[in-house]
């Protein structure tokens, strides 16, 4: 029996009546005015999205159901006194707003290690028909859009379903989902990385554990280092590239397959979650022009001029919406001034975070010069031993499918409709100011 998903419905329904009573009896009210340009800044800071898993500050970063990073450390269910807490926990929290105990998080363990023994073929089939050399993210889009012949939502919506059901079949898509893309990730890492030797996944292991295992780690630190990935990349309020964009598909009644594929298409955008990727080659030149992996602070200083003089930009620094230091990329360095202080690469991080923020200010336009949860991810993990920079984009999308599948359910428990916003041509933008 799933009673996680009868407290759901208990939690749910009465959250589904004020949505609709609120939109009838208040619909008219103005809760903001919109400027020409944050519409031309990519709609920053316009409020449009009815999102419940977690929201963003500005100056304080990510909360979880109102839990930052570090009192997620604290309150979610760990393995052990100096473990991480398990993806497990966050989703329970995100999905019903409550903090899990110890049998919760066990139950989604082992609920997810059974749903995720019946990955049908084809999504393999359909791996290994690309290319080893296309990248990590195409492998892995592309078996999730194939996993979608299992969409519990389509089925149920041909067969005639009531509307106050569709949270039911996009539920059980959801928990689907989330359990079978560790074993897709790490077949993807073994096929391109490691002589296609795959390892069997360990029904007895945590969802983060059981991916680390089958990637071929073995060890109890890489497993601590996967939770932690997996819960800090889980979700980032609901305006960002890919939840949006699975948010948006998914407003079409679109199955989780292909709403998350949506998201998973956004997320490997080199603005978005392909950044993590970009900063590894970005300190890989670095380190290949001055033959060092330990530059002096000059060295860094210019090597980040030079990018900002040629039109790129400094991967892993800035951000929308944030204005401080990623409490993500804060707890990455904390955990790695814990347990591997003197590796180069961290060591590197560290110099570069010195040194570019007052490069980026002095540019007099960048409005958050500090660093992202990408501007440590990947050394990290590449400090672990998970050393392919190709895979640490979809690892990301492994985490934030926690997040955004989340709500995804919320979405249709909400009973949200299609989305719809307007557009203008040129024209209109320029009358409506008066442009002369
Ligand atoms: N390096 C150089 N220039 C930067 C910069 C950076 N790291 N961050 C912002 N800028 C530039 C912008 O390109 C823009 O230039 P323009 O006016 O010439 O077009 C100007 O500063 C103003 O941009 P902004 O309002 O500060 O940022 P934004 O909201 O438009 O973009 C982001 C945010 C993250 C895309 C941007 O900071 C960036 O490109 N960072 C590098 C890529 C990156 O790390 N992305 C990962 C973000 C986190 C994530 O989603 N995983």
């Amino acid at each position: 029996m799933d009673y996680i998903k009868d407290k759901l419905i208990t939690k749910g329904r009465p959250q589904a009546e004020i949505v609709k009573r609120i939109q009838k009896e208040y619909g008219d009210s103005v809760i903001q005015e919109t400027t020409l340009g944050q519409v031309f800044s990519g709609m920053k800071g316009v409020v449009s999205l009815l999102t419940c898993t977690s929201k963003l500050d500005p100056d304080e970063g990510i909360r979880f159901r109102g839990y930052s990073i570090p009192e997620l450390r604290e309150k979610l269910p760990k393995l052990s006194e100096d473990g991480e807490p398990l993806p497990e926990g966050l989703f329970y929290l995100m999905l019903l707003g409550e903090l899990p105990n110890d049998e919760d998080v066990k139950f989604l363990s082992d609920s997810w290690a059974k749903r995720a023994q019946d990955i049908p073929q084809h999504a393999f089939d359909v791996i290994n028909a690309l290319p080893k050399s296309s990248h990590p993210m195409i492998q892995f889009n592309s078996a999730i859009l194939a996993m979608s012949t299992e969409s519990h939502f389509r089925r149920a919506y041909l067969a005639g379903m009531d509307k106050r059901d569709y949270w039911d079949p996009m539920y059980e898509g959801v928990m689907d989902l989330i359990s079978r893309l560790p074993v897709i990730a790490a077949y993807i890492y073994r096929r391109v990385f490691h002589d296609e030797k795959y390892i069997d996944p360990d029904p007895s292991l945590d969802w983060a554990g059981n991916l680390a295992h089958m990637m071929g780690f073995e060890s109890e630190e890489v497993k601590r280092l996967m939770r932690l990935y997996m819960v800090i990349h889980a979700d980032h309020e609901g305006g960002n590239v890919s939840a949006h964009a699975t948010h948006l598909v998914g407003s079409a009644l679109s199955n989780p397959y292909y709403s998350f594929s949506a998201g998973m298409n956004g997320l490997a955008g080199p603005l978005h979650g392909m950044a993590n990727q970009n900063v590894m080659h970005w300190l890989q030149r670095l380190m290949d022009e001055l033959g060092t992996d330990a530059p002096t602070t000059e060295q860094v200083r210019e090597y980040a001029k030079a990018t900002l003089d040629s039109g790129r930009v400094i991967p892993g620094y800035g951000h929308a919406v944030l204005r401080k230091t990623d409490p993500r990329f804060a707890v990455q360095l904390d955990f790695a001034n814990k347990y591997i202080p003197e590796a180069p690469l961290i060591k590197l991080v560290k110099k570069i975070y010195d040194v570019v923020p007052d490069i980026l200010t002095e540019t007099g336009k960048v409005k958050n010069p500090w660093p992202n949860v990408d501007a440590i991810s990947g050394s990290l993990l590449s400090s672990y031993g998970i050393t392919e920079y190709p895979v640490y984009t979809m690892l990301f999308g492994v985490s934030r499918a926690l997040g955004v599948l989340t709500q995804l359910i919320w979405d249709r428990l909400y009973g949200l409709p299609i989305e719809r916003p307007k557009s203008q041509n040129l024209e209109w933008f320029k009358d409506k100011v008066g442009f002369k």
